[in-house]
């Protein structure tokens, strides 16, 4: 049995974390049973969630759980798709984690007010004396993380309009498609959908949210994956589970 390692549900997403969503779409798109455990970083082979167990192998990091699942169930989640079309979702997937996944952790870890909304509650059951200590130190690595991975040395409004480029690609690319390399989903669809509905989270007030907002078909989309593999949640990121 494989069991994931995530965060748990948060801010009315499956995860706040976008990477282990996308490891938990793998898994439902795969059709493989697996069950998910919250007990933290401790274990994790990278210091990073998502990691999987499966019989005793650890795997971390999305993409590897993805080959994992590949290899050893056979599992092609990009079948039917030429080389053309596979070398454009590798892009997308690539753009969505290392490009906009910056841009809304900056907006999610930066901004006060959004802290204050969403990460501050990752520090719960922090004791109380401590909590403003570790919360310092921890919003500094983040700092810190985002200024080497460069965005960071952006000001607000450029990190906003990079963005909002990612958003309005995968808006564009998706177009009036049900999925976003045709009509049925492939492995593509396990990130954009993660990324997607992160952008489009309700709980965090970002030009990056108004941004997705201002295309239909992404909220549709969302709705669409929603109804298909999160029936259970009634709604994702404000947008309604549809069949
Ligand atoms: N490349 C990794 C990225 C995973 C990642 O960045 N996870 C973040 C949460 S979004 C994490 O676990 N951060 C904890 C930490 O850095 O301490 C993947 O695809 O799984």
């Amino acid at each position: 049995m494989i069991t994931l390692h995530t965060f748990g549900p948060a801010f009315g997403l499956p995860d706040p974390s976008p990477f282990v969503t996308k490891a938990e779409m793998l898994l439902k798109i795969a059709g493989l049973p697996y069950r998910t455990d919250t007990g933290g970083l401790s274990g994790a082979p990278k210091g990073k969630l998502p990691y999987i167990d499966d019989d005793g192998e650890r795997i971390a990091d999305s993409t590897f759980i993805r080959w994992h699942i590949e290899k050893k169930y056979g599992f092609d989640f990009d079948r039917g798709l030429s080389r053309e079309q596979r070398a454009v979702a590798w892009a997308f997937e690539k753009m969505a984690e290392d490009n906009l996944y910056w841009t809304t952790l900056h907006a999610r870890w930066m901004d006060d007010s959004n802290f204050d909304k969403g990460p501050r509650w990752f520090f719960r059951s922090v004791p109380a004396p401590l909590r403003p200590f570790v919360i310092a130190m921890i919003r500094r690595q983040v700092r810190r993380n985002l200024h080497g991975h460069g965005i960071g040395r952006h000001s607000k409004p450029e990190i906003v309009a990079l963005g909002t480029r990612s958003i309005d690609a995968i808006a564009d690319y998706l177009a009036a498609k049900p999925f976003f390399m045709g009509a049925e989903p492939t492995g593509i669809d396990a990130t954009i959908f993660a990324f997607t509905a992160s952008a489009l989270c309700p709980v965090f007030d970002t030009p990056l949210r108004s941004a997705a907002e201002r295309h239909d078909n992404l909220r549709r989309y969302v709705g669409r994956m929603t109804g298909r593999y999160y029936p259970d949640f009634g709604e994702i990121a404000g947008c309604r589970a549809t069949a």
